[in-house]
């Protein structure tokens, strides 16, 4: 019993003159901790006769229940005695501008295709998707360019060493959107009216123009009665919608195996307005795009009835409108993930 009075007496007084936390974790564990003084204390209790161990078990506890709330009430005392310490030295400043978080922005890219694909939805296009590694059927053969046609040349073609399948021939990276046109039109059938934003590939040299990797977007309208009137209509519509000023489109013969008759579209320069200056090469014209009456072929591949259904197609450089529309003069721009070049947009 005395042993506890001198613990009880001598910790309580050396709690009183304790100034930091730390000396108070080390009396805390040096008296009431698993190993500490009162534990030594509570060993006796075995050689206690049997009548004095009820008397000196409770006051035991006590001793610790009165310790421990001594320990508790000092610890929160001299923790708001640290803590307003704290206060005292360091500062905060509330009219200090805060941090301004670093937020990416959207690619100048995807920009303009959910521009172009805005303007295509609201005249009732539906928007398609197409597989990057596409099968030699579907980027050649089904739009009427066989094996030996020299218009494969037109397009310098990353192969794949595996096979699609037996029918379908190698895979390769589609070197155009056009394969969409045959996989949509052997889906859903005629009449069609879709188009189809997304990335192409070609083995090619790269220079301020030409990249291995760009965008395109193909268009196909299949219905009856259909003319390149009608190409034209949704084209100037398009790109005036787009370019915000009225724009005119003008179309030159050209030659893709997949349409009949074939065209290379161009619409008045924008910075002219048609009388001609540098960037239009002074001809009043910018080059934009290659189109046509779908080939019968085509169509046929596609499993529609060319003599019951006609259709148009077309198909331009996503990427090259872009540069366009903000002024890039170097394609591999784009592709850079340089984000001086990015955090303009
Ligand atoms: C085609 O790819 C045809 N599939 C387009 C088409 C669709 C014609 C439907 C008729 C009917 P072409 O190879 O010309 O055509 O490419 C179309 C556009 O892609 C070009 O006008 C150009 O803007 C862009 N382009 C072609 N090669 C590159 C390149 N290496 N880098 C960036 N853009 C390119």
């Amino acid at each position: 019993m005395d042993k506890l009075n001198i613990l009880l007496d001598s910790t309580l007084s050396a709690l009183k003159k304790l100034t930091t936390l730390t000396t108070l974790s080390d009396l805390e564990t040096k008296t009431i901790g698993r190993k500490g003084e009162l534990t030594e204390i509570l060993k006796t209790l075995k050689d206690l006769p049997e009548d004095q161990r009820k008397e000196f078990g409770q006051a035991a506890n006590e001793t610790k229940k009165t310790l421990e709330t001594a320990f508790a009430e000092k610890r929160s005392e001299l923790e708001t005695i640290e803590m307003n310490k704290k206060l005292e030295t360091e500062t905060c400043d509330i009219t200090e501008p805060g941090i301004k978080p670093k937020v990416g922005s959207v690619h100048p890219l995807s920009k303009v295709q959910w521009e172009v694909e805005n303007i295509f939805s609201q005249m009732g296009f539906s928007i398609m998707d197409g597989p990057e590694i596409e099968s030699e059927y579907y980027n050649f053969e089904g739009l009427n360019i066989p094996s030996y046609h020299p218009a494969r040349d037109m397009q310098d073609t990353f192969f794949i060493d595996k096979q699609a399948d037996e029918k379908h021939g190698r895979l390769v990276l589609r070197t155009h959107t056009s394969p969409v046109q045959v996989r949509t039109m052997q889906k859903y059938g005629a009449p069609l009216r879709i188009i189809v934003p997304g990335r192409v590939f070609r083995y090619e040299a790269t220079d301020a123009s030409h990249d291995t990797t760009f965008d395109q977007v193909e268009g196909l309208l299949v219905d009856k009665n259909i003319s390149l009137a009608h190409l034209k209509g949704v084209l100037e519509e398009f790109l005036t919608r787009l370019f915000g000023k009225k724009v005119t489109v003008r179309f030159r013969p050209g030659y893709f195996p997949f349409v009949e008759p074939g065209l290379e579209v161009d619409f008045s320069c924008l910075l002219c307005e048609g009388k001609g200056c540098r960037v239009c090469k002074h001809s009043g014209w910018l080059e934009f795009m290659g189109a046509g009456m779908v080939h019968e072929n085509v169509l046929k591949a596609g499993g529609i009835d060319p003599s019951v259904y006609q259709g148009w197609a077309f198909g331009f450089g996503l990427t090259r409108l872009v540069m366009m529309r903000y002024g890039i003069d170097d394609i591999r721009l784009l592709k850079s993930s340089d984000p001086r070049f990015l955090q303009q947009f």
